[in-house]
Order: structure tokens, then sequence, then C-alpha cells
């Protein structure tokens, strides 16, 4: 979504195992009524009545996994993930994969309300209800995602352990902000996947060598979602204060960037010097990069009790709301940080500098508890623009895709980046938004995965472009030279964990694989790492980039080994929301 993205393409833990994260500080905004009324497509659906199911107090942290019998389990076994991997590729056979547990579950709005402090009597009651759960077993494929993520741990580790980007091919590092962000943004899928050893070191790594007073430039969009979110995880998984204490420090480093006329931020910030500044070319900021870091400061402010995070982020979705120059819902990509208006009107796209806008509208609203009635009819209002004016339908497999108009043209152009919107679609219609959202969470996560499908390395392009008429030997997808790159991004992946999570179709966990056996096929280098490739449509040589973004450990692997788990309670969706990084942040329970 960056410019540059685009361009080139404790000491021991407190008490580990049983720490209770991050007891609510601040109440969930109480400012909306809950009044749909007016706005009849607004209305949440009814609900089916849940079976039965316990929940803990809403601040139940997932525990750490070497101490937690409930993944005995996945310990134990890990250390044979290679073997059986290796195993599951001589046989070439599936065993059965764990039975699903069902899915579609009413938020459960009983539990306890925040307070103003952290209170030692807040600390959950139900640890040991939790673990008389049945534990879910960890399987084959989940266990080849370990083996995966190993295997690109090995190559960071080796070399570019501490910086920010591993360069597999040249065995080298590549660094953007000199701030450890593959190690950051890795911790939680670490913790998720049960990884202690490679957790406890790069814990180290933060304790004593992470420092944020530095004379360097950081993107305050990616630093954001990627180093914020990824401590704040961190810290809610682990319950380890240093990842809070580390988060203050980068979130109160990251704040100049909002001095600006409009307080629209600036998208870059100097965080040793608390200066911020526009790019150099504009004064413009990306509609994406303003309006995605709300999740991330508005948890800050409930942990830290300080208001100003808060308030800095609202501000801008507030302004944004009112703002002249959308179409349907659809917001053009630039803003102006000086007038605050929108700039470069009449083009619109789900893809790259507006995609996560539509994202945290929803996932706000879900994070706040489902109050802010703004938030909730800016995404419904975009979800029927991106119906009336970006939906199609390719030929010759009549697939849904979302395409992009500029001033009145249609373009059959589609961003992988686009990708996020089946899930995303999906957790909406699971939270009582229209089911016709998942209807077309359906469509469109079937046309993600066909752009994998349809290409000859079985890995999506970039960017892809649909054919609108059949045409003799032709499939729906065409790429063209500049766009056949592949990033090792996460976007189909994620959406089919959120398709198998809400409907249980095994078919998303099939897809899920073909992807993560493609990944291993063309971009694993063999001396540790994987690197993102030049061209999908050549298998004898895809040409690889010598690079492996953040994301790839950060998002990719923890959403592929998520989607290949059937245990619900492994980041419970009632429980937290991800943000665009899928770091997973809590959702605020009801005062
Ligand atoms: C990530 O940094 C985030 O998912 C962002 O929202 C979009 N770009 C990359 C992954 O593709």
């Amino acid at each position: 979504l960056t410019n540059k993205l685009l361009d080139d393409q404790r000491t021991e833990q407190e008490t580990p195992g049983l720490k209770l994260a991050n007891p609510a500080v601040l109440p969930a905004p109480q400012k909306a009524d809950a009044n749909h009324g007016d706005y009849p497509e607004l209305s949440l659906q009814k609900q089916p009545k849940p079976p039965h199911v316990h929940r803990g107090p809403s601040n139940l942290q997932i525990k750490a996994p070497w101490r937690d019998t409930r993944l005995k389990t996945r310990h134990s076994t890990i250390r044979a993930a290679e073997e059986l991997v290796q195993a599951d590729k001589e046989e070439k056979t599936e065993k059965s994969i764990i039975s699903w547990r069902g899915a579609v579950i009413e938020p459960d709005q009983s539990t306890e309300p925040p307070s103003s402090k952290i209170r030692e009597s807040e600390k959950p009651s139900s640890v040991e209800a939790e673990d008389q759960k049945e534990p879910v077993p960890i399987n084959e494929r989940q266990l080849a995602v370990i083996e995966a993520f190993r295997h690109a741990w090995r190559g960071y580790k080796d070399f570019a352990w501490g910086h920010d980007e591993l360069k597999p091919l040249s065995k080298s590092y590549n660094e953007w902000f000199g701030l450890g962000l593959t190690l950051i943004d890795a911790l939680d899928t670490m913790w998720i996947l049960g990884l202690k050893e490679e957790f406890e070191e790069a814990r180290k790594w933060v304790a004593n060598d992470l420092v944020f007073d530095k004379n360097v430039d950081v993107n305050l969009f990616e630093s954001t979602i990627r180093i914020l979110g990824g401590l704040l995880s961190t810290y809610h998984l682990s319950g380890d204060s240093l990842f809070l204490e580390k988060a203050k420090d980068i979130g109160n480093r990251l704040m100049p960037a909002f001095k600006t006329p409009s307080k629209i931020p600036y998208s870059d910030v100097n965080i040793g010097r608390g200066t911020a500044h526009p790019p150099r070319w504009t004064s413009d900021s990306t509609v994406a990069e303003v309006t995605s870091i709300q999740l991330e400061f508005r948890e800050l402010s409930r942990l830290t009790g300080d208001e100003k995070f808060q308030k800095a982020v609202d501000e801008v979705m507030k302004h944004v709301h009112t703002l002249s120059g959308k179409n349907d819902g659809l917001v053009p990509m630039f803003i102006n940080t000086n007038s605050g208006q929108f700039t470069h009107l009449g083009v619109y796209t789900l893809g790259a500098r507006a995609d996560s806008y539509y994202e945290y509208l929803l996932k706000q609203w879900i994070q706040g508890g489902k109050k802010e009635n703004e938030l909730l009819e800016d995404y419904m209002r975009a979800i029927e623009g991106v119906k009336k004016h970006l939906l199609q339908r390719s030929a010759p497999k009549k697939l849904t895709f979302v395409g992009e108009l500029a001033h009145g043209h249609f373009s059959a152009k589609m961003d992988h980046l686009v990708c996020f919107l089946p899930g995303t679609l999906a957790l909406g219609a699971h939270n009582g938004l229209a089911a016709d959202h998942m209807k077309l969470a359906e469509a469109l996560i079937e046309t993600c995965y066909q752009m994998y499908a349809q290409v000859e390395t079985g890995l999506s392009p970039e960017i892809v472009h649909f054919n609108l008429h059949a045409q003799k030997g032709h499939k729906d997808v065409e790429i063209k030279p500049a766009d056949r790159h592949n990033l090792l991004r996460p976007e189909t992946v994620e959406s089919l964990f959120y398709m198998y999570r809400f409907t249980g179709d095994k078919k998303y966990q099939d897809w899920g694989w073909e992807i993560l056996q493609n990944f291993n096929k063309y971009t694993r280098v063999p001396t540790g790492g994987y690197t993102s490739i030049n061209n999908v449509q050549n298998p004898s040589n895809p040409e690889p980039r010598d690079k492996m973004e953040s994301f790839f450990l950060g998002e990719t692997l923890k959403y592929m080994f998520l989607l290949f788990s059937d245990d619900i309670d492994l980041i419970n969706l009632d429980k937290y929301v991800f943000n665009t990084e899928a770091h997973p942040l809590p959702i605020w329970m009801p005062a």
C-alpha cells in the first residue's frame, strides 16, 4: 500500500502462561446510540441464538503456548515438524484434518466492563475452566506452516538479525526504518505458533536493542500497523509489560505527525527529532494511510488512559466522514494535509491507497463494541458503492471481481491487495450485517483464488486485468509484464481464513494449502528465507527478487496457520479484531 511497496513492488516473563493482558482502562466509546432506525439498510440482522458457548472474561488471553496445557500437543510436536512434513510429501496423501467445531457465534456481550485502572481483581477466574476444554491437536498442515516459519526465521536470524528485512539470496539485509521490522512483525506469530525459543530470543532483542530514540524518518502508517500494532498484540497475547512500554514509546514518538493545519497527519515522522513532514513531492497523504492507524492508537489510549492518541485518530475519521468528493461512499486516494480536502478526485479503487480505509471502518466499529454508527454508515454506504460502480463479471468463468473507476470509466483492473475484501465482508456478515455481504464474499474469494490458480506458478501477480468478453484461448485473468511480481502478500490467505472460520467449508483450507505449497516451490530459498519473485508466469525461472517482506512472517504465515486450525479459540473472532497487518487487538466490551 505504501509508495515504497508500490514502487518496488524481561527477563523472564512476569507470569508466563497465566498472565492476562490488558484489563481495559478506558470505557469503550459511548458516543453513539444504537438506533439504526432512520437508515434501514444499516439495521443489523437478527442473529440466530447460538448454542451455549463458554466464554471466559473478555481479557482472557491466549496463554504462553509452552505453558498452555491446551496447546501441549502443539508444542511437543513442533520439533518434529520437518519430519512430518517430509513424510507428508512422500506419502502424497492427506491425513484427515480435525473436525469443525461450529462457527457463527453471537458475540457474548456479558463480560465485565472496562474500568479506569488495571486491578488485580480483574484477573480472570476461569483459566481453569478454559483448561478443561478438549485440546485441539495441531495438524499436519499447521506443522507445515511452522516449518515454513522456522525456515524463514532461520534466514532472518542468520543474515538479517535486528534489521528490517531479509535479503535471502545475497544473505544480507535491507534497512527501511532501522527498527527490526521483521522481528517485531513476527513476534505474535511466534507466540501463536508456539515457538518458545524463537520468541524468547526475539524478546531479548526487543528488551536490549530496540531503541526508538533515533534520528530516522519513518512512515506513520507502516510503523503504526507493523510496529505499534505488533507490540500491542504481543503485549495482549503474552501479558509482558515490556511490549506495552515499547508501544507507548513509539506511539508518543509518532504523535508529531498530527501537527498539521488540517489535523490530517503527515505521512512521515522523524521519531528522534519529533518532527513530521509530507513526502518531498506533495503535501498530500494517502487516504488509506491516514484512516488505517485508528485501531492501534485507540487501543493505546485505552491501555494507557491517555486520550490524546484516540483523539487524534478519531478526529481524522470524523473529518473524513463529512468530506465531499466521495462517490456513493467510495473515497478518492489522496487527502491534503493543509486543506484537509480530498485531492485527485474521480478515481476510485479498493486497491492500493484506499484499501484499508474500508477495512478499518468495519473493524473500528467492531473494536468499539458496535456503537459508533458513523463508522457503520460509512462502511455500509461504501459497500453499496462497490456494488454499484466497481463490481463486474469476467469471461469465460463469470468471476465476480472489483475493478476501478477513473473519471467515469470502468477499468477491469484488480490489485491483489483487494483480496482483503472477502474476509472483511465475511467479518461484517458474522457481526450481523447484511447477508448478501456473505454472498459477495463467497464470490470474491473464488476470484482471488483464481488469481492464483489460473497462473503458471499457482501464485498471484500483484495486479490482474479481467477479460470482460470471452475470447478463444484466453482465461479470465490477464497479466501485464509490469504487474507479474509476487511480494508474498497475505490478502487472499487472510480472506481464506475468515471464510473457513465462518463457513467451515474445507475447500478454503485446500486452496490455502495449494498456495503454501506454491510458495514453497517457487519462493523458498534453500539457505533460509523466502523471496518475492518477479515473474509468476515463469515456473522455470520466477526471477527471485531477493527480498522477504516483513508481512510474510507477520501476516501470510500467521493467517495460514489460523486457516488450517479448527480451534475457534485460537484468536477468537468474537474477542479479537485483527489490524491490517494481522496483529490481533481485543474487542472492547461494553461499559
Ligand atoms: C501489509 O503491510 C498490510 O496488509 C497492508 O494493509 C497492505 N499491504 C501489506 C501486505 O500486502
